[in-house]
């Protein structure tokens, strides 16, 4: 999307911009970059605002959405704030990705049921992330449970043999942010799995400003992204 000139002759000017008409505005889109000039200059902004259509129709096609619910981890701890793990509120996209296009679905194999759709969205060799903000317990022991389901590669193949699913509770401090663990390794023929794993927060840690749950899977060996579905992520306190 360009401006149509390099200067205003300093004047503020409203620009507005038809995304619909731009075919990479899909799915989930997680930035936006405004690079106002490719001359020397300055220039100065008023507002940058979204306004939806009034006259868009609602994608019927599919039961995706892409609005991206946080919770709120100002709350209180992780059993509190941890929302719609089970994705039956279609609503709510409760996981967001750097790197995935985050989408709820109904369930391929059990019409009703609804789950995540982690996909992909880079070519190439990509550690796929499903996050959460939330906010630990520092000492508390939580009892992760979830069902996954590895459904290809970023390639289009759909027989992904073994891939290495982990779990990931993001926080600051103590000793560094991400404190990873395998729990499954699985392959396309393996269904829907059934993760259940004890994680706990480092007693020491005091900085709550980066806690995430996150759940990730590794590319495979041949160096292909592993997409996946999520169902049922419950946390509890031991
Ligand atoms: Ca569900």
């Amino acid at each position: 999307m360009n401006l149509s000139k390099n200067t205003t002759d300093g004047e503020f000017v409203e620009y507005t911009f038809d995304m619909a008409t731009n075919p990479l505005w899909a799915g989930t889109v997680t930035g936006i970059r405004f690079d106002p000039h490719n001359k020397n200059g300055s220039f100065a902004v008023d507002y940058i605002r979204f306004i939806k259509d009034p006259n868009a129709k609602a994608d019927t096609a599919t039961t995706t959405t892409t609005t991206t619910t946080s919770s709120d981890p100002s709350k209180g701890n992780i059993t509190d704030t941890l929302i719609n793990g089970d994705a039956e509120d279609t609503t709510k996209i409760a996981f967001s990705s750097d790197n995935a296009i985050t989408t709820i679905v109904e369930d391929p194999d059990k019409a009703g049921n609804h789950v995540y759709k982690i996909d992909s969205k880079k070519d190439g060799q990509n550690w796929l992330y499903a996050r959460q903000d939330v906010k630990y317990v520092a000492g508390k022991t939580y009892i992760v449970e979830f069902d996954v389901k590895i459904t290809g590669t970023n390639d289009g193949s759909k027989d992904v043999k073994e891939a290495s699913i982990n779990l990931n509770p993001v926080y600051a401090d103590t000793p560094r942010n991400d404190h990873n663990s395998e729990v499954a390794k699985i392959g396309t023929a393996s269904g829907w799995y059934h993760v259940k794993k004890e994680i706990t927060i480092n007693a020491a840690s005091t900085d709550r400003s980066k806690d995430q749950f996150a759940i990730y899977a590794n590319p495979t060996a041949e160096k292909l992204t592993v997409n996946y579905m999520l169902d049922n992520l419950k946390i509890t306190a031991k």
